[in-house]
């Protein structure tokens, strides 16, 4: 009997045609590729001063960065690790590209993250130099060895970003943009497959783990984004595009900041997100494209100040990182007439894009509501039977996977992790559960992996039940997330057994995680259970906990 031949998959690709991509230079080269032409445009704005920084400023700062980065008491080459601890700022920007600079990678961090949570991501990525600013400083660990340069005080022990390490570098040291590319290149043998971003994520189960992101792998990205003749998001450089979500997640690192330095476009730099202070921003600067997430959505979509202030500028709003569903895209187009509505759909791990909605290419597609995108170009998207392996056709949901080359190059010092990720066709699987409709948009309706997203923030059920179980009075606790208001979209509920005879309260265990997590990753609810179901491998059956979830908010 003949050995059936297998089935051909089914594969799934974007609309716009596949582009030549140059994914061979220094991340920092492609970003700044345009220089010549924007040169005097302007390249960040501060968004709480209004002070302006032109592109060629930007550009020469990094390389007067990568300067002192590479001498003492700095010293850094191709395969360090610096951390950038930071609410966003131009120094987070400069950092970062002077990182990519020397060859360096860099690890973001929440600067509100617990000493316990930075002291694990410093050893875990081996970061010997953090970029921080007065709020984080005294969270680091003491007897790491790090240098630490502050951005905004002077203190002792650590450099400080202008006055020490800036002004160290005389202007005559500072090589011409073509030249310090030539030189940087050569003196730090740079590979495209060098890690340059180090996100933590923990992916579809398990602890966050160091996600590693190359030259090659986010030059993809950004070109899946934003190059081409009929680009997928028409950034040009007469934008102005909103930067108040965090750059210390991909979403922002990699579709704003990356992406907008591509696109030669202006980038509003709101330290943190505030509702009435971004619709200021946007009628000040006249700001073009705000790239949100669902919760901000939201909150625009019910705010009274929108009417207050003229948004009529704004012609594209992008959401990503969760789920927005189509009654609220509507109530928010009635908000924006003006603009295009529509959503991205990335993680971490896949470089970071998967899809993005083509109604915001420069020659837009029509598009539904709740829709959250279509496959990338120069990409692979196939929908997977969980139960079987098997790719599934139109309209019917699986787990979604993505190949090409904007995926990462694997977790950081974990090649088990990373098998479980990507497989060995080099298929990433997201965990999450979609499906493609007849016009190619994606539709994401369910997550097979652990993950809750906390206003589109990562909490990790892993990390909470590991400190659960460190409670006297605990014997056993699982952790899964509950859908509430679109605001927050999910949080995190833990079921707890009791030790024998304890009389541990709800609060007490709140309490207990609050003094030990980042606000996002509290404990909102606690239930108390018998016994937490497990398969007989020991794996917590949390499909069980969230039917039991439904039920409860049913009755
Ligand atoms: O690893 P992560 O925290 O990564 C992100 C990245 C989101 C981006 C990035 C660039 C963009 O341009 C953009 O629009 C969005 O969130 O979390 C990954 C998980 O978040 C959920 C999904 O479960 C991912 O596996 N997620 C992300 N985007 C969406 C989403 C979405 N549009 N709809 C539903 N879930």
């Amino acid at each position: 009997v003949e050995a059936a031949s297998p089935e051909p998959e089914i594969i799934f690709r974007s609309k716009l045609p596949d582009i030549a991509i140059t994914n061979t230079l220094p991340l920092h080269r492609y970003c700044f590729e345009r220089l010549p032409e924007v040169a005097d445009r302007p390249c960040l704005i501060d968004g709480a001063t209004g002070d302006a920084r032109t592109y060629a400023e930007v550009d020469r700062l990094s390389r007067r960065l990568a300067v002192a980065l590479r001498r003492e008491p700095l010293g850094l080459g191709r395969g360090a690790v610096v951390m950038n601890l930071m609410l966003n700022s131009a120094e987070f920007v400069l950092s970062f590209f002077a990182a990519s600079r020397v060859g360096a990678a860099v690890t973001t961090a929440n600067p509100m993250s617990t000493p316990h949570d930075i002291a694990k991501q410093i050893a875990a990525s081996g970061a010997t130099v953090v970029f921080t600013e007065s709020m984080a400083v005294d969270k680091l660990p003491v007897d790491a060895g790090l240098k630490v340069v502050l951005i905004d005080a002077r203190r002792d022990g650590c450099l400080h970003f202008w006055d020490d390490v800036m002004a160290s570098v005389p202007d005559e040291e500072i090589s011409a943009p073509a030249a310090a590319d030539q030189e940087e290149a050569s003196e730090s043998g740079f590979d495209p497959d060098d890690v340059v971003a180090l996100p933590y994520s923990s992916g579809t189960t398990g602890l966050p783990k160091g996600v590693m992101l190359t030259h090659r792998s986010l030059s993809t990205s950004v070109a899946q984004q934003v190059d081409g003749d009929n680009p997928n998001i028409g950034f040009t450089s007469d934008d102005v595009i909103l930067c108040s979500l965090p750059m210390f997640h991909i979403y922002s690192l990699n579709t704003i900041m990356m992406c907008g330095l591509r696109a030669g476009a202006a980038i509003v730099v709101m330290r943190r997100f505030d509702l009435s202070r971004m619709m200021e921003l946007v009628e000040r600067h006249r700001i073009t494209i705000a790239p949100l997430v669902p919760p901000i959505v939201v909150a625009v979509a019910k705010s009274d100040q929108a009417a207050a202030h003229d948004l009529s500028s704004v012609r594209m709003v992008l959401s990503g990182a969760a789920p927005m569903g189509k009654d609220i895209e509507d109530a928010f187009m009635a908000k924006l007439p003006g603009a295009v509505l529509g959503q991205g759909y990335g993680m971490t791990e896949a470089g970071p894009v998967l899809s993005m909605c083509l109604a915001f290419a420069k020659e837009p597609f029509k598009v539904k509501s709740g829709a959250c995108g279509t496959v990338v170009r120069n990409a692979e998207l196939k929908i997977v039977d969980p139960d079987t392996g098997k790719s599934l056709g139109r309209n019917l949901p699986g787990e979604i996977c993505i190949r090409g080359q904007q995926v990462m190059k694997g977790y950081l010092n974990n090649p088990e992790a990373t098998k479980n990720c990507i497989d060995a066709d080099g298929w990433l699987h997201t965990g999450d559960v979609g499906f493609v409709d007849d016009d190619d948009e994606i539709f994401i309706v369910d997550r097979l992996k652990e993950i809750i997203k906390y206003k589109g923030l990562q909490v990790a059920p892993a990390e909470l039940e590991a400190l659960l179980i460190t409670h006297p009075s605990i014997a056993d606790a699982a952790v899964v997330g509950k859908q509430v208001e679109p605001e927050i979209g999910e949080i995190p509920v833990a079921f707890v057994t009791k030790a024998q005879g304890s009389e541990l309260s709800e609060d007490d265990v709140k309490q207990f995680v609050a003094k030990e997590v980042i606000y996002y990753k509290k404990v909102r609810e606690v239930i108390f259970v018998d016994k937490i179901p497990k398969a007989p491998s020991g794996k917590i059956l949390r499909k069980e906990l969230r039917k039991q979830l439904q039920q409860q908010q049913q009755t």
